[in-house]
């Protein structure tokens, strides 16, 4: 049967039918990571509908907490990582996860333990909520190495080692991207139904792209590569077209467009933040895994950004991903420099 092709007739293919077709593929899989699966989907539909009717239920504003990077939390972000937690948790199959929005990990209770690990942030972008820019979650999924008691080394594993990472945009649609290492597909949320459905099938990131997404307001603290590289977007010197800017300034957003339309996003190191902006665990990771899934690159200005080994949960790292050979570019510049 053409599951693909059934997508687009009445036939729809939902994100839980195509994880069992996957499912069905391995006859010794047990099921649980589709199970680990609709508890995710479950808590990006619960944050889809709070984002949308944040502005009615006057859910927009602060909390009156700060989050462990010192950022004013919202009221979103708050219920957003509550409902991920207890979905998770309420699942049955994970044993350790690790939020933005909590300082320390949280193992769960020896009779709710399954054997996966959870990384995510649960609302990323929340400084655009206010103004409707689109958001969204970020989740990347470990295994736990072996089945004695967890620890924290089960979640400080590089980033090759997940089984699968996603995100769920919270924009003009809700769009869900998952990959579990065999390719990129992406859903889309049909509010009729309460289904995502599969509307983007194998995603391919194309090779080289017209875009480059950077906050250019830090340029005056960049590095000589990352400066040089996007003096070359703007001032090509091989005859090409300057490429266009495009920075929304939500990772989700940023990336979902250059997945789709091809191109770099760049966090770079800069003076004032040495290892960048991004989380390694819950940002750079999960978007890296996509990247690559989808025939991309991604590199954090030393090497290949999925073979970092963190060493704290919260650990940040400066990031390039996108087109396999927009990164090439920027991977020459920093191995001229050395
Ligand atoms: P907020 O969650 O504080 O809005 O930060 C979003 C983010 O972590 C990521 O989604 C963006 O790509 C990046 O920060 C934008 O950072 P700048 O505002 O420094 O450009």
């Amino acid at each position: 049967m053409d599951h693909v092709a059934d997508a687009y007739r009445t036939d729809l293919m939902t994100i839980t039918r195509f994880v069992l077709n996957e499912q069905s593929k391995h006859p010794e899989s047990r099921g649980d990571f589709t199970i680990l699966l609709s508890h995710i989907v479950l808590g990006c539909k619960f944050v889809c509908s709070a984002v949308n009717k944040a502005g009615l239920a006057k859910l927009i504003g602060l909390a009156g907490e700060t989050n462990v990077q010192g950022e004013e939390q919202k009221k979103l972000d708050v219920l957003s990582n509550e409902v991920f937690v207890k979905a998770l948790v309420s699942s049955g199959r994970t044993c350790i996860l690790v939020s933005e929005e909590d300082e320390e990990a949280t193992f769960v209770e020896p009779s709710k333990r399954g054997k996966y690990c959870v990384v995510f942030d649960p609302l990323d972008g929340s400084s655009n909520i206010d103004c409707g820019v689109s958001i969204g979650t970020i989740f990347g999924i470990y295994m736990i190495k072996d089945e004695g008691e967890p620890t924290i080394e089960d979640v400080l594993q590089p980033g090759k080692n997940m089984v699968a990472a996603g995100y769920c945009m919270y924009g003009s649609s809700c769009t869900l991207v998952l990959s579990a290492g065999r390719g990129v597909n992406g859903f889309t949320l049909d509010p009729s139904l309460g289904e995502f459905i599969l509307t983007h099938p194998d995603i391919k990131i194309p090779n080289k792209g017209k875009i480059y997404s950077v906050n250019e307001g830090n340029a005056k603290n960049w590095d000589s590569p990352t400066a040089k590289y996007v003096e070359k977007c703007k001032f090509p010197k091989d005859g090409s077209s300057p490429k266009s800017l495009r920075y929304i300034g939500s990772m989700v957003a940023d990336v979902h467009r250059t997945l789709l339309y091809g191109g770099i996003f760049l966090y770079p190191a800069d003076k004032k933040s040495p290892n960048g902006k991004l989380r390694v665990l819950y940002e750079v990771f999960p978007m890296s895994f996509l990247m690559e899934q989808a025939g991309g690159q991604a590199f954090t200005g030393k090497q290949r950004a999925l073979d970092l080994v963190p060493k704290k949960i919260h650990e940040r790292s400066p990031i390039f991903l996108g087109s396999y050979d927009d990164v090439e570019d920027i991977k020459a510049l920093y191995a001229a420099e050395e």
